[in-house]
């Protein structure tokens, strides 16, 4: 496999202007006919007359140009390309071309899933369809016909608008078109035996929208809460960023078998079940506010993404990154501010840091690439997200606002760039971002060390920063990045101070530090005592943040601050702190004691939100601490997590139980911030309450998981019976949760996923008794996910085994998983690649599986990923 490169892009030499596919769809096979008018590319100064195609699987039954039949000395086919050498500049190619759908178990192009035919193109799925420029910066006006049997698929869908539907000899013949030219990884087609939930939108012009969301006659009852979230997104567009929906319809279809969450397919999207059916009684509060928060994400799309859309792959953050960013304020302003952002900021470090720090270190516009499919990363998304995040915290909202508008405007119908993002972001704001670019070039974490001197007699306070970013794996540069610190002083009281200096890398407005230097500081004035100084309000950087604030201003800070996120931030910098401490020693008495008065206070104090308090109690994942205490033993940080856990719930007992006791019970199930507060801080007390009073709160759990009548307090129940009940107890529970829902395949992923939260050390027998289970399917991702993606992330006891057995576990399953789907077996892998994190020992017994693994036939993707990994 060789490596793509971002500077050895250049525009075709031809681009394709129309496209006019048939579809006939044979019960053994599809021929795809194709009509492609096909011309010069202005935006090229090439004079090459060879037209690439791209196309991979397929079999090429004929190929003309203009009518003339082309034989095949006429081009040069191979497993990859077909290249054509053409005299003219401008014609008509039309291609017929044969695939096999029901053999598709990549999940790539078309295939079926549960009976019903469906796509998914991006990122280069559409060149296993047919042969056509797959690459984002040819847009095309599409028009789609779809000749199928009625009976089996009567309903029959692509993008745009339906031009007509007949029905002739047992056939179905729909024709759609697209009237907005959009590159082939936003087609989309979906052939089944759907019922449809309808609903309408007037947009603020006053437009009506039909809304159309297909699904399997058993899910025609999960539909609502999509809809409602789609129409709230649709609203909200219009509200915060002046966004309109364009055409007359928009559709949603659900389908069992999908690699990603969702697809943004221009006018239908095509959704992971799993993420968009819903009701009270199957899904629980996380999948209510995951399924909002990614039919905004796939709405958000239609402008950043289809109608302003990606030059190439390498700016792939340019419509995920800032798509992100977009889903995430709107979950915001649909739910808890405060807990979307510390939800956020905990996956970041969970899962991005790591990214960051391992063999596929990337920047959020990379450099290069063997497989696109690859980038789908949380680099790309999250850490783009928080670039563009940045950008709005030294813009301001208001200027921000006007840099979206600018951009939207400029780049409409156009394949854009990174660069012309932050153009747009220069040019209404006057600010010269050419140093902010480096968040688009360079990977790794940066390191922000933090130190403070108080000069009593000056009365000044002078801070200083001092930022360092380790190298990474992917050899970028490391210049200084421009890390906006957001921070506030507060006195002893902790009573706000109002700042003063006149550094002029300090905006008092929005109180952002703008540290741009490898070392930096800055000087306030007109101090009376020395202030305790709440830094990297929000999260206003994605850095690790190193600062010298002793324990008791911490636990003041906790007491506090007035910025949410960081008296959360500081009780995790405390838990953390002891967590370690409890690996190599005791944890400090003093200190324990002062985060549990901190505690205790928060705990009954109302205008504190629910949620926020369940947050406060939950302690930070295992991998977190890796990035403090590198090659820590991640079993005994594990240990002694457990240990602090129970330790929190006894010195807490009384406070908690009193606290579990008023909170009121949600009778009739609703998704509004108050009543998902209320269950969650219930569900985190209960396990709490478990670990300090044992038995008599695990006959608690198992009546709610009895009494139960929506899905987040039976599967919570679930949760904490598999996690610390008696053989007998969870293995009855799990039974009887399996009677109750079997035939529905979304509650079915749970009651693989739940299993794996049983630390005991039968963990990998029970996954492999899983994978042979009779509803267990290697074909379904989400299955895949749910219990051998949940062993290898979530059983940190299970997969980490001294013996080694998990490692050789996972890699067994990555070979098998290979040849059926590439994508999710690269995935799977994860967990093994950032071996060179772990302890020396534990780190050989993972490279000696991918060592392994890289002696095998691999897919591309894999094998891009298990090699970096052995760099
Ligand atoms: N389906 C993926 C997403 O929406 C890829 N575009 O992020
Ligand atoms: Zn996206």
């Amino acid at each position: 496999a060789t490596a793509i490169l971002l500077e050895d892009y250049a525009p075709t030499p031809y681009v394709t202007k129309e496209t006019f596919l048939d579809f006939e769809l044979q019960s053994e096979y599809t021929l795809v006919h194709s009509r492609l008018t096909i011309v010069r590319n202005e935006k090229s100064n090439s004079d090459s007359n060879t037209l690439i195609l791209n196309g991979s699987e397929l079999e090429l039954l004929s190929v003309s140009i203009d009518g003339k039949v082309l034989t095949d000395s006429d081009y040069v086919l191979n497993s990859e390309t077909l290249s054509i050498n053409v005299d003219k500049d401008a014609f008509v190619l039309e291609c017929t071309t044969r695939i096999y759908p029901d053999k598709n178990t990549a999940l790539e192009g078309l295939y079926i899933s549960g009976g019903m035919y469906c796509t998914q193109c991006e990122a280069e799925g559409f060149r296993r369809i047919t042969y056509f420029q797959d690459r984002p910066d040819v847009l095309s006006v599409f028009t789609t016909r779809i000749n199928a049997d009625v009976e089996q698929y009567p309903v029959a869908l692509s993008n745009g608008n339906l031009v007509s539907q007949t029905i002739e000899n047992g056939r179905v013949i729909a024709e759609w078109h697209d009237p907005f030219p959009k590159p082939s990884y936003l087609f989309a087609l979906v052939a089944g035996d759907l019922v449809c939930q309808e609903d309408a939108f007037i947009t603020q012009s006053g437009r009506n929208i039909a809304l159309k969301m297909y699904v399997e006659q058993e899910n025609e009852h999960k539909c609502e809460h999509a809809l409602e979230s789609l129409k709230r997104s649709m609203k909200w567009d219009e509200e915060v960023y002046g966004r309109e929906y364009d055409l007359d319809l928009f559709m949603i279809v659900a389908v069992d078998h999908f690699n990603m969450g969702a697809m943004e397919n221009k006018g239908l999207n095509i959704f992971n079940s799993s993420c968009v059916l819903a009701t009270p009684e199957t899904a629980t509060d996380e999948a209510f506010a995951r399924i909002e928060g990614i039919v905004g994400h796939e709405y958000f799309h239609n402008w950043s993404g289809n109608r302003v859309t990606c030059r190439d792959w390498f700016q792939l953050s340019l419509k995920e990154g800032f798509t992100v960013f977009r889903d995430a304020e709107f979950s915001a302003d649909m739910g808890s501010r405060a807990v979307k952002r510390l939800e956020d900021v905990s996956f970041l470090r969970q899962h991005q840091f790591p990214e960051d720090a391992g063999p596929m270190a990337h920047a959020v516009r990379p450099s290069s690439y063997m497989e696109i499919s690859n980038f789908y990363t949380v680099t790309i998304y999250e850490k783009g997200s928080e670039v563009v995040r940045m950008l709005r915290t030294m813009l301001g909202e208001q200027l921000f606002r006007k840099g979206s508008d600018l951009y939207f405007d400029t780049f409409d119908g156009q394949a854009a760039t990174t660069d012309d993002f932050v153009w747009a972001m220069e040019q209404v704001s006057g600010q010269d971002l050419t140093q902010f670019k480096r968040w688009h070039s360079q990977a790794g974490t940066p390191r922000l060390s933090i130190s403070r001197e108080f000069n009593e007699s000056e009365k000044t306070l002078t801070i200083s920063a001092k930022q360092h970013t380790p190298p990474s794996a992917d050899h970028s540069p490391k210049e200084p990045f421009v890390i906006p610190v957001q921070l506030g002083l507060i006195d002893d009281q902790g009573r706000a101070l109002q700042e003063i200096t006149y550094d002029a890398s300090y905006s008092s407005d929005n109180q952002v530090w703008l540290v741009t230097q490898e070392e930096q500081s800055i000087t306030f004035s007109n101090l009376e005592t020395m202030p305790v100084v709440s830094l990297l309000r929000d999260f206003s950087a994605p850095v690790l943040l190193m600062d010298d604030l002793s324990d008791q201003e911490r636990v003041l800070l906790i007491g506090s601050d007035s910025n949410g996120f960081n008296r959360w931030e500081q009780c995790q910098i405390i838990y953390k702190k002891m967590i370690l401490q409890g690996v190599t020693d005791s944890v400090d008495d003093a200190l324990f004691s002062a985060l549990e008065s901190a505690l205790k206070q928060l705990l009954v104090d109302k205008k504190v939100e629910n949620a926020v308090k369940a947050e406060l109690l939950k302690l930070p994942a295992e991998v977190e601490l890796l990035q403090l205490s590198p090659k820590v033993d991640i079993l005994a940080v594990a240990a002694s997590r457990k240990r602090l856990m129970s330790r929190l719930a006894a010195a807490l007992s009384a406070t908690l139980t009193s606290l579990y006791q008023t909170l009121p019970v949600t009778e009739v199930y609703r998704f509004d911030s108050e009543s998902v507060g209320i269950r969650k801080l219930k569900n985190e007390l209960l396990e709490l309450l478990i670990l300090s009073d044992g038995d008599q709160y695990i006959e608690r759990a198992s009546a709610q998981f009895t009494q139960a009548n929506n899905m987040t307090d039976q599967l919570a129940a679930l949760r904490l019976l598999v996690k610390y009940g008696s053989e007998q107890v969870y293995q009855d529970a799990l039974d009887r949760f399996l009677d109750q829902w079997e035939s529905d395949a979304q509650v079915l992923e749970q009651w693989f996923r739940v299993q794996m939260v049983r630390t005991d050390d039968k963990a990998l027998d029970r996954v492999s008794a899983l994978l042979n289970h009779r509803l267990f399917e290697y074909q379904n991702p989400n299955k895949v996910r749910a219990v051998i993606g949940a062993f290898a992330m979530g059983n940190i006891e299970g997969f980490h085994a001294e013996d080694g057995s998990g490692y050789h576990f996972l890699g067994m399953q990555v070979e098998t998983l290979d040849a059926l789907n590439p994508q999710i077996a690269a995935r799977l892998v994860g967990p093994l690649v950032k071996w060179q994190s772990y302890d020396d020992a534990r780190g050989q017994k993972m490279k000696a599986v991918l060592t392994q693994l890289a002696g095998k036939e691999l897919s591309k993707d894999l094998y891009e990923v298990v090699n970096k990994s052995l760099v």
